[in-house]
Parts: structure tokens; sequence; C-alpha cells
């Protein structure tokens, strides 16, 4: 049985006894402790300034250990051009080290580990994103001033692009499994050595590739973290890229007869919420429910007293009107993708995705990168192979190569369950990268596999749609749930009860993780919240549902002739 005050207490014992000066945790409770293990920033410093030369990890090469006081702006010069970042202010205390950790005899990634002076004993580990090896500094910063000893990771190679994966196996196992794995063994040592005793727990945080990356550990190493959380997991890998080679193949070239352009792609959004935002109750701009749309593009189709090459100008004289054959473009794009075998590759792009903010990358016309470097850079190894060659042949290629499991929709996640892990999963409703309902039927995946109904998988794995947010952050809505640098309201620019901290577990996920972790309260809702222009000040709140639950709004019911504003948090009911 799980008691957390007791290892808690365990943990504290280690540290008295251990040979660093400890102040104690704070009276806040378990998820706002801080720990301080040294009395002073110098001690801290001067610690941190020679630990790289103290320190041997197996495998690993410590590179440097260097203070950086709050407020620095680091160099990261040497930084790949292509992850677009050359500097960082770090907004706390830490020490950073940087080391190389072999993850075989021919191949070795790099870790780099934040550790903060106030530390809360908790080792956290964050990835990547895309086909890519960037270490995250925004993951770093965000999770650092938390109190967690962050390390962020490339994945066995560094840069934004798949290219290093061509004729590499052992690039594409450290992409598929093996750097954040191999990188956490090492990281938690590291971690260790700084600070005189293990972590109390460790935790894992990433989005998109990362979210698949956090997956990846509950299925296939689960002793490597407490609790885990993923959003807008890349799940099913092969086939999200052969799905995107589908889609920007649909849409074809800008001057082919299926193409739309941007303000085409807004009167597409226009006519999704004019069918369907209603659809939970309340026409807010939002679609809670996309599962409930199914979007009839043929609305949008030009009549017969139009004749301006089927694209018929408005009063304005502004196209209003869509061809057959762009019509057609728009029912393939918001229809699943089946494969030659008859089974499901992908599920439909998700309406409610705004095209009129933000045109996702599949629709430009040209082949997305992510999609086409995979079959590129993996499964043909030709850099010269084409996304606008992609046939169903190719996806099932893609799909029955699968290198060292990259796929990672393993449904059996008993072993991470009966050691106590929980995995938080989330996924936006407006995510235009990987549709949100991929990890609808992963949940159900895992429920069949482990023939365990929702109320019995929530014990180690609760899922959340967040509506309105975009691919893992921004978006029409309440988004902000704390997954990330900037993902909250700016507690600084109010002290209002409301807004609270935003550290607080009823409002950063991370947090509300740690809460289940350590004190055994699972959340029921991630509360977020839909941020101002400025990106900061608080614009209102929404509490967003946990699986298999969905947001209805009942302010028209529960206020009799006077309906509630949709952006009050209690004008919503999950059922
Ligand atoms: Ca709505």
């Amino acid at each position: 049985m799980f008691q957390p005050m007791q290892e808690a207490l365990l943990w504290a014992t280690q540290l008295l006894n251990s040979s660093i000066p400890f102040l104690g945790p704070s009276l806040n409770g378990v998820v706002d402790q801080t720990v301080t293990t040294y009395t002073t920033l110098d001690s801290f410093s001067t610690h941190c300034a020679s630990f790289a030369s103290s320190v041997s990890i197996p495998n690993a090469q410590i590179h440097f250990s260097q203070y950086v006081p709050a407020g620095t702006n680091i160099s990261l010069e040497d930084n790949h051009p292509s992850c677009g970042v050359n500097s960082w202010v770090v907004p706390s205390d830490i020490c950073r080290v940087a080391m190389s950790v072999a993850t075989s005899n021919e191949s070795e990634m790099s870790v780099e580990a934040w550790f903060p002076y106030d530390y809360a004993g908790r080792f956290l580990v964050t990835t990547n994103r895309g086909l890519g090896g960037c270490i995250l500094y925004n993951e770093l910063e965000h999770t650092t001033s938390l109190g967690f000893a962050s390390m962020g990771m490339n994945t066995g190679y560094n840069g934004s692009t798949a290219s290093p994966l061509l004729q590499n196996p052992n690039a594409i196992a450290d992409y598929a499994y093996r750097s954040a794995h191999t990188g956490t063994i090492s990281g938690k040592a590291l971690t260790e050595h700084f600070y005189g005793v293990p972590s109390r727990r460790s935790y894992y945080l990433g989005c998109s590739s990362g979210g698949r990356q956090g997956f990846k550990e509950a299925q296939d190493f689960p002793d490597d973290f407490d609790g885990i959380l993923a959003g807008a997991p890349a799940l099913g890998l092969t086939r999200i890229v052969s799905w995107g080679n589908y889609l920007s193949k649909t849409v074809g070239p800008p001057d082919g007869e299926s193409f739309l352009n941007e303000e085409e792609w807004g009167m597409v959004y226009e006519e999704v919420m004019k069918q369907c935002d209603g659809l939970d109750g309340a026409v807010d701009g939002i679609i809670e429910d996309p599962d409930k749309c199914w979007f009839i593009p043929e609305t949008l189709i030009c009549s017969s007293s139009s004749n301006l090459k089927g694209q018929k100008k408005g009063k304005k004289g502004k196209k209003s009107c869509l061809t057959s054959k762009q019509a057609e473009t728009v029912r393939k794009i918001f229809s699943p993708l089946y494969g030659l075998d008859g089974e499901l590759i992908y599920p439909r792009m998700q309406p409610g995705i705004n095209t009129k903010r933000q045109l996702p990358f599949y629709f430009d016309g040209t082949p997305s990168p992510l999609a086409e470097d995979w079959f590129r850079h993996v499964v043909y190894n030709d850099t010269t192979w084409s996304g606008n060659a992609f046939t169903l042949q190719d996806a099932s290629i893609a799909l029955h190569q699968n290198p060292f499991n990259v796929e990672t929709y393993s449904g059996d996640l008993s072993r991470f369950a009966s050691r106590g892990g929980k995995l938080l999963s989330y996924h936006g409703l407006q995510d235009y990268v990987i549709p949100s309902e991929i990890s609808q039927l992963y949940y159900a995946h895992v429920s069949r596999t482990m023939s365990l109904p929702p109320e019995e998988l929530d014990e180690f794995y609760r899922l959340f749609f967040v509506s309105g947010m975009d691919h893992c952050r921004d978006g029409d809505g309440a988004w902000g749930i704390g997954q990330d640098k900037g993902a909250y309201a700016n507690a600084n620019t109010d002290t209002s009860e409301e807004m609270g901290s935003w550290k607080n577990p009823d409002q950063n996920a991370l947090m509300t993780l740690v809460r289940w972790v350590e004190e055994g309260v699972p959340p029921e809702v991630l509360r977020g919240v839909k941020l101002a222009e400025d990106g900061m000040m608080p614009v209102y709140w929404r509490k967003h549902c946990k699986w298999p639950k969905k947001n209805r709004y009942v302010g028209s019911l529960i206020s009799g002739e006077t309906a509630v504003p949709v952006t009050e948090e209690d004008a919503w009911v999950c059922e």
C-alpha cells in the first residue's frame, strides 16, 4: 500500500543523515513542499562549481557544471542551429550540468541537467518534439521553477530534422525508445550524486513526440517514473506519418483542382462551427465534443447560379463557396483513413481545428516534412522520395517495418499500474497535427487489452480532452492547464483568490500529477485558463472532463430565465 507521507519522512531522514545541510520541508503540504538542501547559495554554487570534476557516472562523460544565478541569460551557441535557440534567460538559481551518455557501443546522447537551489526532491525528464533532438529549454525552465531536478535530453542526435536517422539504426533506436530510458537512468544517478540522496519521486513531462515517449516509458520501462504527464501523444507513429502524407497528397499542389487557399479554409472553419458549435449546448466558438460533429462540406458547394469557374463571388467580391472537387478534399480530410487491409490507419482530422487562424502544415500544398522525412530517412533510405508519391502500399510497408516498436501502441500497462505509476494524459480538441481521437482509441485499446473499465483504469491512467487547445498549447479556448511555460495565468499580475498561484495543483497539470502520485488525490477535472492577448491575464476558466465524460453547457437550465454566461465554469457539467 502506497504511503506517501511515510516515504516523504523516510526521504527527509535520509537527507538529515547525509552530509548535506538540510533546512527541512515547509509546512505547506507535500505538493507545495520546498526542500532546501543547501544552507546558502554560496555553498550551492561552490558545490556546483566542483561537481563536474568530482562525479563519475557509468557510461557517461560529464562535460561541465556551472552555477547559474537567477536572471542569467545563458549562451547556447553550441545548440544546433536548426533548434533555433541560442540563448536562454534562467529565472531560478540553478546548477547547470551537461553530460554525454552512451546508448550503445557506437552511439551516445546528450543530457542537460538543471539542478535548482530550491529543490523539492523530485526528478524529472523531458525529451523532444517532432522527429528532432532539440533539448527543450522552455520545459527545463518550467519544471525547474517548480522545484524539479530536470533533465533535458536530445534523442541521440541533435537538431530538429530527421536527417541523422538516415541509414542509422542506432539513431532510430534512440529515437524510438532508447535515449529516454538510458538518459533517465543516468540522470537519476547524476541527481543522486548532486543532492547526496536519491530523489524521492521521478516524473516525466512531454508532448507530441515527447508525449509518445511518455507512453513508451509506461509501456516498456514502467520502473522509470512514478508519474507521467503525456500530452498530444504521437501514438501509432508510423501511421501518423502515413496519414500526413495522405493529407498533403489529397490537398494537392496550389494550382490543382483539389487545393483550397487560406480564405477557403477559413470558410470551411466557419461552416464547421455553424454546423457543430452548438452541439455541446453553447454557441461559444468552442467544440467540446468533435465526436458529435459529422460536418457536411457539400453545403459549401457553389450553387448552379454561380458560374465563375465554379467559384462564386460574394457581395463583397469574396469567394463564398467551393467547387465539388474542393468539397471532396474537405470530406476526405475530415474522414478516417483506412489501409489496404481495411484496418484503420488513422482517425480523421478533427472538426473544430481553426483553419481560419492557423493552417495545418499538411494543407499548404507541399508534403509535410514531418511525414515525408520518416519515409525518406527511415522507411526507404531515399532522400529523393516524395510525399506526393504516397500510396496505401507505403503505409503498409511503414507499419510492418515499425522499427524498435516506435508505434508505441502496446495496450498492456499492467506493470506500470502494479508498481503504482500514474499516467496523466491530455489532448487538445483543436489539435491540427495529431488528431485527439487517437488518444481516445488508444485508451479503448488499453481498456480492452487489460479488461478494465474506465473506473478501474482511473486508478493509474486518466485522459483529459482539452477543448480549445491546438497541438500541445495555444488555441481558442481555456488551453492553459499548466502543461508548459506560459500555459497558465501569470500569478504576479493578480493576487485574487481565483487566480491563486500558477503552481496550484488545481490549475497546473504537472502539480496535479504530483498530488496524485504523492497524496493519492487523483484529478477529476483539469482546470484550464483562457488567456488574454497578453498571454498572462485570465479571460475565463473551464474544467476539462475526464474521459469518457464530456462537457455540456447547462447554464440555461440552472439559471431559470437568465442564462449563465458560457464563460462561467459552473455553467458546464461533465457527463
Ligand atoms: Ca460550443
